[in-house]
């Protein structure tokens, strides 16, 4: 094996390191063979790529061998000089401080260092050749137009960060929180290293670490204290702790200290001294506190963190030390801060966007696809979307319809039925082009002709087109830096749009994939259409036999005639890095936000088609700031239960990137799922902000009525979520304005219980639901704990809203039958509601209620955010606001935005002394409409309708019930 890379092991990163910037593969190189393969595809027998094309080299990478040199053992570190200091910052020179190491690739030997407070919670520390020369890749600096820099704003007189250096032995420097004392990043003790294509740093970290993000991965929420966090963007099928689609190069870490003493060192675990994992009898208050604090490293190369027990080591292969420090110091500050500053505050979604989607892979006809609309609603199982993979294509290529199953002439028929429904439809659109065979004029391909006629597309380092394959054939892959990329997919999206009404996009393969290694079409067009270099899942010989743990009991008949079969691994694929852009850039520059680009083009493409509304884009690979655009689905999950479990963290995640519009492949995408497992997780995902159902093509279908069961457990946690949309609604616009989440973790509502850091098997929606699921097979109860109660919170049974009798700090066991998910409400929190109907469209035509669960002290707030729920800026809005106190509910209605529903219903929780007469607005309520529960302390105002003609927010008004 060849040893030339440094990174994690990865079949992607293996072939990725194989290619040099001046190496291409020619298809000689790659033992191409010619020979024709009859293998049958869907549409025609083609030639089948030899697979040999789409294996890299052999390479092992230098984190996994034992005889890799360590470039902190051998390479000298800099010294400062020339040291400049004002009072926004500093400034100095570094300069080698031995013989070079050129241990791998070349020193740089002047770097200038620049320490800038940006403001009143942000310090930077950019590090970068003296000389930058755009033809090294070290040297490269990103484009502001591309992902813009933060900049100083406003004063920095509060911050709370102060910059530290030294040169012994070699320059370090530190960033500390002044009004504690704790250094919260340090790379003392380690010399930084900065070469061409290889710049590593070291920074200490306390025992015990908490560190969240560094994404894209499956994960647990918490990162493992020894454990490679590889960033490189990936089309695999969601491998446990490797690299995936997105790159998110931030960080949040969360200390804990004595509350009494919040000076002393972090705590470690052993330090909590405390009963397992409950608190001290009769304690009253934690006796613990926690300080949070973020950190964005602005690089888009491939990258190695290595986290161990003490430190983390940062390898990156080119471009800057660009890193800024976010002082938080809470989560929810840290968060608001990187969004803010940083990469852009998520974008708001349209209220249909939060309906529930019906999608997989294997939707045969325009008569199928709707019929699957009509089933869901024969079940009355609620779905506001209907979604279609590559199967609508014509032999797979972009904006065109298979013309025999999902005939042009279907077109107007399937769309007047599905939007006179209030229904959506969203289409997959791929990253890759099909370059049509130049011998066969029926083959072309005017979406290929228009971008090639305008020079959009990728190019070899000598200027001939880069041609890769994916699912119709060779492709080609759009360049978004070139001068008319964005241009041309904004009217090819334009066009397509006239022949079909789609609502959003769904951007797949954008990392950007492709299914052999180099430019392996080149010279090989006028083969096309050729079939990718494995069988499709689907495809003869590759049926999927694998189900989920616990099947086996619960399908004993099924499960002994099924067989483990071997479910096609498509190996990992990618443009290779000589992949050349018009300005010049290198794709092992630029590679991470290919994804992050195609999302924009993608998004100024919806805004030509739907001028003024918001823009709906579901993407695969994503970069830091992706959020602004699109949202985000979890890729290609399996059947099994630890993937349901995983799409907790994986959300929460995305939360701390910035992406709130989340969900992933509901009841698992690779392999069958099963009745049980599609059931907790049809009821899971109800509380994901995106909720979509998504399977593999050639597994056993799994829309929620395909099972009694699950059509049960769905309709049931859909109603939850329906009746929520308004507080879901609520949450987004405020994430949208403020940068806060919408999924949250339980460590990051209640900072000081420090039992919660790690805990990923439940969460919050907002601030005030709290989610407990069960994620294994055959159990019907599930262990969950209760934050906050050490310091007073109460929390109510979403189903009988009583309140719920538990130890602070204490694992919980919580009765769960299949087909229930244990939900809880926050006390202290007014909960907008609304009668769910089978549409969101439906929904906002329906009565209006409130939950209002009182705090101990018998308080509750919470507002709601109403607007037509597609402009992107609207002419008018609602903010209303609920305030409860000693017995009386205050509603502040502010804003012009006209609602005409009325109140259905009020629901109060935690009474605590009985109820005297209701009254609103002083006037009583008739007690017909009363309903008084002693024993559960549960006050139900229903059928309150007609004290509310005109709209329960046409004014103030106040509620009474003592
Ligand atoms: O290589 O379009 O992640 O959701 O169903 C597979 C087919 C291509 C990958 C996506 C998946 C989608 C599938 N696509």
């Amino acid at each position: 094996m060849a040893r030339t890379s440094f990174l994690q092991a990865s079949v992607l990163l293996s072939s990725f390191l194989s290619f040099t910037h001046a190496q291409s593969a020619t298809p000689t190189q790659l033992g191409w063979s010619t020979t024709l393969n009859g293998t049958p595809t869907s549409f025609r027998s083609v030639f089948t790529i030899p697979a040999s094309a789409d294996a890299g080299a052999d390479v092992l990478p230098n984190i996994q061998d034992p005889q890799a040199v360590n470039a902190q053992d051998v390479c000298p570190g800099y010294k400062a000089s020339q040291l400049r200091e004002t009072d926004a910052g500093l400034s100095a020179v570094l300069t080698l401080a031995g013989k070079p190491c050129n241990v791998y690739g070349t020193d740089v030997e002047t770097l200038t260092l620049k320490v800038e407070f940006q403001s009143k919670d942000r310090l930077a520390v950019n590090i970068r050749p003296a000389q930058l020369d755009a033809s090294n890749s070290s040297h490269w600096v990103i484009p502001e137009s591309l992902i813009p820099r933060p900049r100083a704003e406003g004063s920095h007189a509060d911050l709370d960060l102060e910059f530290d250096w030294s040169n012994e032995p070699s320059f370090w420097f530190s960033v500390t929180r002044k009004s504690s004392g704790d250094i919260i990043f340090t790379t003392k003790g380690s010399h930084l290293v900065y070469e061409n294509q290889f710049v590593e740093f070291v920074n200490s970290l306390p025992e015990d670490y908490n560190l969240y993000g560094l994404g894209e991965r499956i994960h647990g929420l918490k990162l493992n204290n020894n454990f490679t966090a590889t960033i490189y963007a990936a089309d695999v099928g969601d491998p446990i702790d490797r690299n995936l689609y997105g790159s998110h190069p931030f960080y949040l870490e969360t200390r804990y200290f004595d509350a009494s003493n919040k000076t002393k060192k972090p705590l470690k675990q052993s330090d909590l001294h405390q009963r397992s994992f409950g608190y001290e009898p009769n304690a009253s208050k934690s006796p613990y506190t926690s300080a949070s604090h973020g950190v964005y490293y602005r690089n888009l190369h491939g990258m190695d963190v290595v986290l161990s027990p003490s430190n983390m080591t940062w390898r990156t292969l080119g471009g800057e030390i660009d890193l800024f420090f976010f002082d938080g110091p809470t989560q929810p500050a840290v968060t608001n801060q990187y969004q803010t500053s940083a990469i852009g505050l998520p974008a708001m979604q349209s209220y249909w966007t939060f309906g529930y989607h019906q999608c997989r892979w294997g939707y045969r006809n325009w008569t199928e696809t709707r019929s699957i609309v009509e089933t869901m609603r024969a079940f009355n199982i609620p779905m506001e979307t209907i979604w279609l993979d590559i199967d609508y294509m014509d032999q797979y290529r972009d904006f065109t319809l298979d013309p025999v199953t999902f005939p042009p002439s279907g077109v107007a028929d399937f769309f007047d039925w599905l939007h006179s429904n209030n229904q959506h439809f969203v289409p997959i659109v791929d990253a890759a082009i099909y370059i049509p065979n130049p011998t066969n004029a029926s083959d072309a391909y005017d979406t290929y002709t228009r971008g090639n006629e305008s020079g959009v597309f990728l190019t070899n380092p000598d200027g001939s087109q880069y041609i890769g394959a994916v699912w119709p054939g060779y492709t080609v892959f759009p360049d978004w830096m070139s001068s008319n990329g964005v241009a041309w997919w904004v009217k090819e999206m334009v066009e397509w749009y006239k022949e079909v009404p789609f609502s959003g996009f769904w951007v797949d393969m954008t990392e950007v994939s492709s299914f052999c290694v180099g430019s392996c079409g080149t010279g090989n067009v006028t083969l096309n259409p050729v079939h990718p270099p494995f069988s499709l899942p689907g495809e003869v010989g590759n049926v999927v036999f694998d189900y989920p743990e616990g099947f086996n009991i619960t399908n004993a008949t099924e499960a002994a005639s099924a067989s483990a079969g071997a479910s096609s691994d498509l190996a990992v694929h990618a443009v290779s890095p000589n992949a050349t852009h018009a300005n010049g850039m290198e794709e092992y520059d630029v590679h991470n936000v290919w994804g992050h680009q195609i999302i924009n083009a993608t998004y100024q493409g919806l805004l030509s088609v739907f001028p003024g509304k918001r823009p709906f884009i579901i993407g695969r690979s994503t970069f830091a700031g992706s959020g602004k655009w699109a949202g985000h689905w979890g890729g290609d999950n399996a059947s099994k239960w630890a993937y349901m479990f995983f799409s907790i963290p994986q959300a929460l995640s995305f939360s701390l990137f910035g992406i709130p519009m989340f969900g992933v492949d509901t009841c698992g995408f690779n392999g069958n799922t099963d009745a049980e497992l599609c059931s907790r997780w049809m009821q899971l995902s109800a509380f994901f902000p995106f909720y979509r159902n998504h399977n593999v093509l050639s597994a056993i279908s799994q829309e929620p009525y395909q099972w009694e069961s699950v059509a049960s457990a769905s309709r049931s946690a859909m109603h939850i979520r329906y009746s929520l949309l308004p507080y879901m609604y609520t949450l987004f616009h405020q994430a949208h304005t403020t940068g806060s989440t919408v999924m949250r973790a339980l460590a990051w509502e209640f900072p000081n219980e420090p039992q919660l850091a790690g805990v990923d098997t439940q969460f919050l929606l907002g601030p005030s639901i709290l989610v407990t699921p069960v994620l294994e097979p055959q159990v019907d109860t599930v262990k969950g704990v209760f934050p906050g109660l050490i310091d007073g919170e109460s929390w109510y049974d979403w189903y009988t809203g009583e309140r719920v009798k538990a130890e602070a700090g204490v694992n919980t066991t919580i009765s769960a039958p299949l087909g229930h998910i244990p939900v809880y409400v926050r006390g202290g929190s007014v909960l907008p509601t609304q009668e769910p109907g089978y549409t969101t469209t439906d929904s906002r035509k329906n009565p209006w209620g409130l939950i209002v669960a009182l705090s101990a002290d018998g308080e509750a707030s919470g507002s709601l955010y109403v607007d037509d729920g597609e402009s992107l800026e609207p002419s008018a809005t609602l903010d209303i606001s609920f305030a409860a106190v000693s017995g009386q509910l205050k509603v502040d209605v502010r804003g012009e935005f006209k609602d005409n529903n009325t109140l259905g219903n009020v629901t109060v929780l935690g009474l605590t002394g009985g109820c005297g007469p209701v009254k609103l607005n002083g006037q009583p309520v008739d007690t017909a409409k009363v309903n008084c529960n002693q024993d559960t302390s549960v006050l139900k105002l229903s059928g309150l309708n007609d004290l509310t003609n005109g709209g329960a927010w046409q004014g103030n008004w106040t509620l009474s019930w003592t």
